[in-house]
């Protein structure tokens, strides 16, 4: 394979860019300093941050209308690493990949794993698939797969979870994450209480096949594929079947699954009050499950909860560290520049949340002054914390300007035969 993004052609483009950052670095670093805040302690953070990228946001998203393929789509599983390998390379906080199956599933998944070593990526979560028919699957989940009526369908999806825990066992893996689109279309089709049991009595069955170090993700979502009502609908019933299948068992809040205008930072609030956060696919939307680029519409609402991520971690609250992740679907963009500009995206909030002056604020709290505790979160998430992004990149090796570099190493050109034109068409409405 032909890979342009090396380090050497990073270094040379960085070369660039080097003057630049350093002077808005050290201006920066002065304006903190008179906050008492340690620039350098803070790009140390940055470097440290972590976020997995989704296998299959690496291939071309779509619509239920229409599917346009970009140029050196990835073809498998192997492509798809290629192509994480170099988001990370760039941006050097995607060293972990959260792989789909069956999607991903081939003959020797150790093939697999050393692919990835050999990138030096590992695998975050592995996720079932029970929203599509296999070619040949004996019942259908048309109406259902783990909450199906129809006890031969639930067996195949129980069945579909254990081997994804299998598979994920042989890449080092160590959470299953179950998202399920089961669920009703119209008023009366689907009895809520019975459809919820046979649910939790098919988890009770996967969680039982849980390997001691493994946890299970349950992840909710409003609507889609189902349109009246989902299973597993919001954050309440995903918190209360975790807590009905035990101490593996998290709920993981994907922004895009709630109603617009929901306070996910107040979910978020309560699921690590009661010691149940999952974690997160993180990607924004205007109305509904819409899968856009982190931060591109709602940057405040994600500073907001990653202000309670980092009060968690102020008060020492964590059992378990929330794992963080995007899920999103690149329909008119390179999907390795909206991975790499999302993952910039989410790390900002990350750092504009360290600069929240918690002593301050929670002294405007206690003392009701609701202006003033507004204004100090703003003021860390008005602060421009890009010189300390760029220096993070740089210090681990990635590039200061991601996509510039991208673009000019010619990535997508390289491989153009190697990975030959596919069709576009077909509904991709997940
Ligand atoms: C469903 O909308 C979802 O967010 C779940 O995480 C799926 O696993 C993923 O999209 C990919 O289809
Ligand atoms: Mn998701
Ligand atoms: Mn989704």
């Amino acid at each position: 394979m032909i890979n342009p993004v090396t380090d050497e052609f990073i270094g040379q483009r960085n070369q660039r860019h080097e003057a630049d950052l350093r002077s808005d670095y050290n201006a920066l670093g002065e304006k903190l300093a008179r906050d008492g805040i340690d620039i350098e302690a803070l790009t140390r953070k940055a470097q440290e941050f972590r976020i997995a990228v989704p296998s299959w946001g690496v291939g071309t998203g779509g619509t239920r209308f229409a599917r346009f393929p970009g140029l050196a789509e990835p073809r498998h599983i192997f492509d798809k690493l290629d192509d994480c390998a170099v988001i990370n390379r760039l941006c050097r906080v995607t060293d972990e990949v959260s792989p789909h199956f069956p999607w991903d599933v081939v003959d020797d998944m150790s093939e697999v794993r050393e692919h990835a070593a050999a990138h030096g990526l590992s695998f975050a979560s592995v996720n079932s698939n029970t929203f599509q028919d296999r070619d040949g699957q004996s019942a259908s989940f048309k109406f259902g797969s783990l909450s199906h009526t129809d006890k031969s369908a639930r067996d195949i999806a129980v069945d579909h979870n254990i081997k994804c825990i299998e598979w994920g066992q042989q890449l080092g893996s160590r959470v299953l994450t179950v998202w399920v689109g089961d669920g009703s279309n119209l008023p009366g089709q689907q009895h809520f209480t019975r459809a919820l049991e046979r649910y939790l009595g098919s988890m009770r069955e996967i969680y039982a096949a849980l390997p001691d170090d493994w946890r299970v993700f349950i992840e909710h979502k409003m609507f889609e594929p189902a349109f009246y009502s989902t299973v597993i609908q919001d954050w309440g019933t995903n918190v209360l079947c975790a807590l009905e299948l035990g101490d593996k068992a998290y709920s993981l809040v994907d922004l895009g699954h709630h109603a617009p205008n929901v306070n996910i930072e107040m979910i978020v609030a309560r699921l690590i009050q009661f010691g149940k956060l999952a974690g997160f696919h993180f990607n924004d939307s205007k109305y509904g499950d819409d899968d856009l680029d982190s931060g591109s519409l709602h940057p405040y609402q994600q500073f907001l909860i990653f202000n309670e991520l980092v009060d968690a971690e102020h008060r020492d609250a964590y059992k378990v560290r929330p794992d963080y992740m995007l899920d999103q679907s690149h329909n008119v963009t390179d999907p390795i520049e909206s991975l790499v500009t999302s993952a910039v995206a989410v790390q900002r909030s990350y750092l504009q949340a360290l600069l929240v002056d918690r002593g301050a604020l929670e002294g405007y709290q206690e003392n009701n002054d609701a202006l003033m505790a507004s204004e100090t979160l703003k003021r860390a998430f008005n602060t421009d914390v890009t010189p300390i992004q760029k220096a993070a990149r740089l210090n681990s090796g990635g590039a200061i300007d991601p996509i510039e570099c991208y673009r000019a190493a010619g990535y997508r050109e390289a491989l153009a035969t190697e990975r030959p034109a596919v069709k576009g068409g077909g509904s991709g409405i997940v």
